[in-house]
C-alpha cells in the first residue's frame, strides 16, 4: 500500500466529459467508511468550491474511481465508482459512471494491472456498482498507452485517442430491471413519465410537459427554480415507484427532459444530476435514454427520429451529441438489452501523490 501519513498515490484523469481521481484499491483504506472519509478530505468536500481539495466544484468533477484486479473470471479489473457530493459530505456508490469508465482501462495498464497489447488493448471491466461488464478498447502502440489521437467527443475541446466502450448486462443496474415500475409509462404530478434503468436509473419526461422548450442552456435551466422544484417532486415519487426508496439524499434517479432533435440526432435532451443541469449527458444516462427511444410506448419514442436498425442513435445535449448503439431484443414477453456501445476519449492529467486536508 503506497499510503503515507500525509499522501496517497492518485492519478487525475478526464474520463469522457467528466473528471476524477483514480486510485488503486490497495492504496486506500480497506474499510469503506475510512476510505470515504479520506476521499472527502482529498476532494475538499463539503464546500461549494472544494477549495481545499482536488474536486472541481461540480458533480461532474467530484468523482472517484477505485480500481483493482478483478475477483471474477470474465473481467480483468474491478471498477468501483464513487460520486462525492460538493456541498454535502456524501459519498454514494448507488450509480455507475460511464464517463470515468472511459479512463479505467488506460489507468489499469499504467498501474500494471493489465499488460498492454502491441497495438491496442482491450480491458474487461466489472462495474462493481452494478455487476455489469464493459470492455474498453484503446490504442497502445509498442505496448504503451497513447492518449493522443483524432477522436473528438462533444463537450471536450480538441481530439484524443479513441476509447471504444462496449457494455453488457447494464439492464436493471441499480433497480434490478429495465422497467423498474413494471410499466412503460407512469403518471406523476399529472405528467406522463417513463422510468428506465439500462445502466442508469432515469426518469424521462417531455420538456413541453414541464413548460420548457428543451433547448435551454444549463444556466437558464439552473435559474428556473420552479422547474427544479417540479423535477425534485417527480424524482422523489419516481424513486419510490422504482423501488429505490427515499432518494432525497441520493444521486439517482436522474431526470432527462426530451424534445424533438434539432441537429441531425434522434432526440434533444436536457438532463439533471439529480437537480444540477448536466452540461452534456452521462454515458449510461444516454444509453438508458436511447433504450427508451426504441421502446414503443415509452416517453421519447414518438418524438424521436429513429435511425435504421443497428445505426447509432444521436442523443443531442447542450454541448453537442452522443451517439449510442443499443441492441434490443423485443421478441420475448419483455424487452431485453443485448448490448450497447459508444465512443469516448480519456486523458491522464496528473499522476502523483495527493494530500488530504486535515479534519
Ligand atoms: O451516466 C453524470 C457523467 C455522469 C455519469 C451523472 C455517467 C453515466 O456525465 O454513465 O457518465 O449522471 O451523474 O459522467
Amino acid at each position: 500500500m503506497s499510503r503515507t501519513s500525509s499522501g496517497v498515490r492518485c492519478m487525475l484523469m478526464r474520463g469522457g466529459t467528466s473528471k476524477g481521481a483514480y486510485f488503486l484499491a490497495g492504496d486506500l483504506p480497506a474499510d469503506p467508511r475510512d476510505r470515504d472519509l479520506l476521499l472527502l478530505r482529498i476532494m475538499g468536500t463539503p464546500d461549494p468550491r472544494q477549495i481545499d481539495g482536488v474536486g472541481g466544484a461540480h458533480p461532474l468533477t467530484s468523482k472517484v474511481a477505485v480500481v483493482s484486479a478483478s475477483a471474477v473470471e470474465d473481467a480483468d479489473v474491478d471498477y468501483l465508482f464513487l460520486q462525492l457530493g460538493v456541498d454535502d459530505a456524501t459519498v454514494s456508490d448507488r450509480q455507475n459512471c460511464g464517463n470515468l469508465l472511459a479512463g479505467v482501462g488506460q489507468f489499469a495498464v499504467e498501474r500494471g494491472l493489465v499488460a498492454a497489447g502491441p497495438a491496442e488493448t482491450a480491458v474487461r471491466i466489472r462495474m462493481v456498482n452494478s455487476g455489469s461488464l464493459a470492455t474498453a478498447r484503446f490504442p497502445t502502440p509498442n505496448g504503451v498507452v497513447d492518449y493522443t489521437g483524432a477522436a473528438a467527443i462533444s463537450g471536450v475541446p480538441g481530439t484524443a485517442a479513441p476509447v471504444l466502450l462496449d457494455f453488457a448486462g447494464t439492464e436493471g443496474s441499480t433497480c434490478g430491471s429495465l422497467l423498474p415500475t413494471g410499466k412503460l409509462r407512469d403518471r406523476i404530478d399529472g405528467i406522463e413519465v417513463s422510468c428506465l434503468d439500462n445502466g442508469m436509473p432515469v426518469v424521462l419526461a417531455g420538456a413541453a410537459d414541464l413548460g420548457i422548450t428543451g433547448y435551454e442552456t444549463p444556466e437558464e435551466l439552473n435559474a428556473n427554480t420552479v422547474l427544479l422544484e417540479r423535477i425534485q417532486s417527480l424524482r422523489l415519487q419516481a424513486g419510490e415507484l422504482m423501488g429505490l426508496g427515499d432518494v432525497g439524499e441520493t444521486p439517482v434517479p436522474k431526470t432527462t427532459l426530451v424534445a424533438p432533435a434539432r441537429n441531425g440526432g434522434a432526440i434533444a435532451t436536457r438532463t439533471f444530476i439529480p437537480l444540477r443541469p448536466h452540461a452534456s449527458i452521462g454515458v449510461l444516462g444516454a444509453v438508458t435514454v436511447a433504450t427508451a427511444l426504441l421502446l414503443d410506448g415509452a416517453i421519447g419514442h414518438d418524438l424521436a427520429r429513429l435511425p435504421a436498425p443497428g445505426e447509432p442513435l444521436g442523443i443531442e445535449h447542450p454541448t453537442g451529441r452522443l451517439d449510442v448503439t443499443v441492441d434490443l431484443d423485443t421478441t420475448g414477453p419483455a424487452p431485453h438489452v443485448v448490448r450497447a456501445g459508444l465512443l469516448r476519449t480519456a486523458r491522464k492529467l496528473f499522476d502523483g501523490t495527493v494530500f488530504p486536508r486535515a479534519y
